[in-house]
């Protein structure tokens, strides 16, 4: 008895601290959703491979840096690769200094990528720069030096699972096979010990970027509560914890490469590449020009989202020169053009014939990729007077607005001052009321309503989940609603069929799904665990007339817990027999 009793008391506590609200700044993000645009840097013995080990090559557009998992590399001979490693040519200020022309705020070099090989002085193992090779200098802190001395934000990247030199980490089965390992060996000994390492010997970090999520909440909790009770104001990456799970760390990190088809809710970041590689590769040549990393910026922050954009410098401490001079490109457009960058968020309106739109207080950033052949920008759904016009590169210019049939008109220039991106100031009055167009009937079709299109409220966030794609949660109440507009032509029942994931804590729960003044109550089953989605059937609407709905979904009653994890809600027309009796044509 008195057994069971501890055990439920160290559960209740293991609760407690996976849920406990964060201490430390409650404005932890706040330089995060301000800053939007960091260097992620990929630098390790693999650079010394540069894509090849014995005649065998990493195909083009796959990463170099896994080049030891790849061929199976022993530990023995990537030992050897590694204790070679002398970058001669390395300069952490010509490196930040690149960074900040780029525009970018905040630097995030791999203190340890999945090779094991720490790229700084650590005690925890001798396997390691600073101890393992002629270089014997750390670039982990001249990094964090010269970003302080430039006013960035630094912060690091650690492999805290996979460890393919440690006997008992993640990844290698080919020398150590996978029957023999104690994992939590390698936690105790390595992985824990050397981020608190990184947490007490380079100052204040803003963030640490973990990778491939820990298995359990209990051991991805070690390095949250390690990394708050350190530096309470340190960010903590979405990938610390396992990924078939709820969000554990501050923000959701996307997929690799990772692009959300539209807006998100809570604050997100996706790392990317330049070419087709993380880590350096001779062969991958394949570089994202200016424009496209300028572009993607622009996507990214118009969908409420950092961008995490990353370097691969060669094993002498060269920066490829592709690399340098996209940087450089971006560089220019960010120094004429980055207040419609920082300190935006995610914009309402939907992306445009000729591009995306950035907002902050009082303005609308009209960002042109493909410039109107008639030098008319044409902005729909947005219901404020506007106050002034002009492009952001030449603010004293300004330019004509009108207003025809609910669009907004600016009259621009013949041509595109600038090809990759024209950004368009719009200074508009009072707080934005942006108005998203019905989603129009396409003939003898139902609607799919999913979170591209909704409108959220209150509590209801648009989310990701590694493991679970995009959904809306966090509803707990009436007040917390997504809805959606529709534009229906076509009468007649319509059959309801929503699609989430619930776990038992939500079982139960009211909730409400309004069609117009039609309202169908209904409760939430069990699907299964965190992102196990299935479908239920909602029963039958009928609409009599053609004309505009309003769709929603909201909880019945207050509550604790999170309403659902909600996928879609599909308006399937049913076929039913027309007046005279003759059926209609298939579907
Ligand atoms: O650090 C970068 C990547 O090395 C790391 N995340 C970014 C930020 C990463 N970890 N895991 N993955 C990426 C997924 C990698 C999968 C693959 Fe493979 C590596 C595909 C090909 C090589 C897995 C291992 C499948 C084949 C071998």
């Amino acid at each position: 008895m008195l057994k069971t009793l501890s055990a439920i008391a160290l559960l209740a506590g293991a609760a407690a601290a996976l849920s406990a609200p964060p201490p430390g700044g409650a404005d932890r993000l706040r330089w995060f959703k301000e800053d939007k645009f960091g260097m992620f840097i990929h630098w390790g013995p693999y650079a010394l491979l540069a894509g090849e080990w014995k005649g065998r090559q990493i195909p083009v557009g796959a990463e170099a840096e896994w080049i030891m998992h790849r061929f199976n590399i022993p530990v023995r001979e990537y030992r050897e690769i590694a204790r070679a490693f002398n970058p001669v040519k390395f300069d952490a200020a010509r490196w930040v200094a690149l960074a900040k022309a780029a525009g970018m705020r905040y630097i995030v070099p791999t203190a340890k990528h999945h090779d094991g090989f720490a790229m700084y002085k650590s005690a925890a193992s001798a396997y390691n720069i600073v101890d393992g090779t002629p270089f014997k200098r750390d670039p982990i802190k001249e990094l964090a030096e010269a970003s302080r001395k430039a006013g960035l934000r630094f912060g690091v990247y650690y492999s805290h699972r996979e460890d393919w030199d440690h006997p008992d980490g993640f990844g290698n089965t080919w020398d150590y096979p996978a029957a023999g390992k104690d994992f939590e060996r390698y936690l105790a000994e390595k992985s824990l010990p050397q981020v608190r390492e990184l947490l007490t010997q380079y100052g204040p970090l803003c963030l640490i970027w973990f990778d491939r999520g820990l298995e359990t909440p209990a051991q991805a909790a070690r390095f949250v509560n390690l990394v708050r009770s350190l530096q309470p104001d340190c960010l903590v990456n979405g990938r610390v914890g396992n990924y078939s799970q709820d969000l554990m760390g501050d923000y959701q990190c996307l997929g690799d490469n990772g692009m959300p088809p539209g807006g998100l809710d809570e604050p997100w970041e996706t790392p990317q590449t330049l070419n087709g590689t993380w880590g350096y590769s001779r062969f991958d040549q394949q570089w994202k020009s200016a424009g496209n990393v300028i572009q993607r910026l622009v996507e990214i922050v118009s969908k409420g989202g950092n961008y995490l954009l990353n370097i691969g410098p060669m094993a002498d401490g060269t920066i490829p020169a592709p690399t340098v001079a996209t940087l450089e490109g971006v560089g220019a457009w960010m120094a004429r053009n980055g207040e419609s960058i920082y300190g935006t968020t995610a914009s309402p309106i939907l992306e445009a014939p000729w591009g995306r739109t950035t907002v902050k207080s009082g303005k609308i950033y009209l960002h042109v990729f493909h410039w109107p052949s008639d030098a008319t920008l044409r902005l729909h759904g947005v219901a404020n007077e506007t106050k002034a016009a002009y492009l952001l590169a030449e603010p004293v210019r300004k330019l004509k607005v009108a207003r025809d049939e609910g669009a907004i008109l600016v009259s621009v220039p013949e041509r595109a001052p600038d090809p990759d991106d024209t950004v368009v100031v719009l200074e508009i009055a009072g707080a934005l009321r942006a108005e998203r167009p019905p989603l129009v009937q396409a003939s003898d079709e139902g609607f799919d309503l999913d979170d591209l299109e909704a409108r959220t409220e209150g509590g209801a966030m648009k989310r990701f989940n590694r493991d679970g794609g995009f959904h809306i949660a966090k509803w707990t109440g009436p007040g917390d609603a997504a809805s959606w507009r529709l534009l229906v032509s076509r009468t007649g029942p319509y059959r309801l069929k929503i699609t989430y994931a619930a776990r038992a804590e939500s079982a139960g729960l009211k909730y409400v799904v309004a069609v117009g003044t039609r309202e169908i109550s209904a409760s939430v089953t069990r699907t299964g665990d965190w992102f196990q989605y299935a479908t239920f059937d909602l029963g039958l609407v009928t609409i009599d007339k053609a004309g505009n709905y309003v769709v929603s979904i909201r909880p019945a009653a207050p509550g604790d817990g999170e309403l659902m994890y909600f996928k879609s809600l599909a308006l399937e027309q049913v076929n039913e027999p027309a007046a005279d009796g003759a059926k209609r044509g298939p579907r």
